[in-house]
């Protein structure tokens, strides 16, 4: 028996460092925006081992997987001491779901997770589950954490097992090891997830992109993305939530959007990653999609090209809940590039890798969204005519040699 549990202990430590070392390519093609890669950067089986199993061979003698890992997504992203890390959501087979921080020398290959997963303090009143945080080097000087907590709602009757509330809980830290939990955000929505914190003070303030929504699931009045200020981070406060990015009829964003990680400051603005939500025959499908708000105020929008930026492609549209992208993190390197990490089907994470002058050159020049088809032919129009004279202008050059 003994024998048996080594053999297959050999077995299993050398498909996991197989995976953990496994190179990752960048795909074959791009459409110049953005540049896919091979594999996931992590997924359930990246999860140590003796997170998983018992390794003593007389409690555990067949080896057997105690407790089991479902999903790696939704993780938020920092370079932090010169390596790349994913603070992600590990969903395990019971459907709780916990941090843990993964790091990788390069971003887009080797990650592999630190000894053990995030110790999160609760409040006084205890999270049900934790997910989707936001990591923020905030120029007050912590690193900051925005959650989504969720509990069960209260009052509601036995029969009912499923309704529940989500709200913005946060915590802070130096080092990422040790997180002090800070009182949940309150805000006048009464439910709250995708809550952002921006990097920067404005006028003095913290400020925080929310998604105020009336169901859990559902956005309800709740119109799209918004913005409040808070004067303290100890007892953040959010009195009137301003809306930066509305839902909207017939777009990507129809039923509801959140936004992604933290902005990144450019010269030319704000860049933004959020995803969006429309409803179709198969169910919900998500996207992720750009949009730029004005460096002296951060409640205007100031580019936003039509539609996605990036959509679930091959078997990324295939997981625990099909059709999703869904990102919060993402890393501007000094080099210029831009490490896009996002989550597929609510099952595994991916890179994605562009630079900030791809991403601005895809939000200032993307045609808006004309939300009427005649507009968007009208748009591939002048787009025709454009080429076509261009290509006048290089037929003459060329007999001019
Ligand atoms: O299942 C897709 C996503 O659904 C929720 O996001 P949102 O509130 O924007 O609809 C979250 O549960 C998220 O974790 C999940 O990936």
């Amino acid at each position: 028996m003994k024998e048996k549990f080594y053999s297959r202990f050999a077995q299993l430590t050398a498909q996991h460092e197989l995976l953990l070392h496994r190179p990752n390519q960048a795909s074959a093609d791009t459409n110049g925006i953005v540049q896919r890669y091979t594999h996931p950067v992590l997924t359930a089986a990246h999860v140590p081992l003796g997170w998983r199993y018992d390794l003593n061979p007389k409690d555990n003698p067949y080896l057997m997987e105690r407790i089991a890992v479902n999903a790696v997504l939704n993780a938020g992203a920092i370079k932090w001491q010169n390596k790349y890390l994913l603070m992600a959501r590990v969903e395990g087979a019971d459907r709780k779901s916990y941090f843990a921080i993964a790091e990788s020398e390069d971003g887009v290959q080797g990650f592999r997770f630190w000894d053990t997963p995030c110790v999160i303090p609760e409040t006084d009143d205890p999270d049900t589950n934790v997910y989707d945080i936001r990591l923020v080097a905030h120029e007050d000087g912590w690193i900051y954490g925005l959650f989504c907590t969720e509990r069960r709602a209260k009052g509601v009757p036995a029969s009912d097992q499923s309704s529940a509330v989500a709200q913005c809980g946060i915590v802070r830290t130096h080092d990422l090891k040790t997180w002090e939990r800070l009182p949940d955000l309150i805000t006048p929505s009464p439910q709250q997830r995708n809550v952002v914190l921006h990097p920067e003070f404005v006028q003095g303030k913290y400020a925080f992109y929310t998604r105020p929504q009336d169901g859990f699931i559902d956005a309800g009045r709740g119109g799209g993305i918004g913005l409040g200020f808070a004067t303290s981070m100890e007892q953040a406060v959010i009195t009137e939530e301003l809306l930066l990015d509305k839902k909207m009829y017939h777009t990507v964003y129809e039923l509801k959007n959140g936004l992604g990680p933290a902005p990144i400051k450019t010269p030319q603005g704000w860049l933004h990653l959020a995803h969006g939500v429309r409803n179709t025959a198969a169910g919900l499908r998500y996207v992720l999609y750009l949009f730029m708000t004005d460096l002296a105020d951060i409640g205007k929008v100031i580019y936003k090209p039509a539609g996605y930026f990036m959509a679930p492609e091959g078997e990324e549209r295939i997981g625990d809940v099909s059709n999703v992208l869904f990102s919060n993190g993402w890393i501007a390197d000094e080099d210029g590039r831009v490490l896009i990490y996002y989550a597929s089907s609510d099952t595994r994470m991916h890179v994605a890798v562009s630079s900030i002058d791809q991403l601005l050159d895809y939000v200032m020049h993307t045609p808006a969204d004309t939300f009427r088809s005649a507009g968007s032919v009208a748009n591939i129009l002048s787009l025709i005519q454009k080429n076509n004279a261009q290509a006048v202008v290089a037929a003459t050059l060329y007999a001019s040699v």
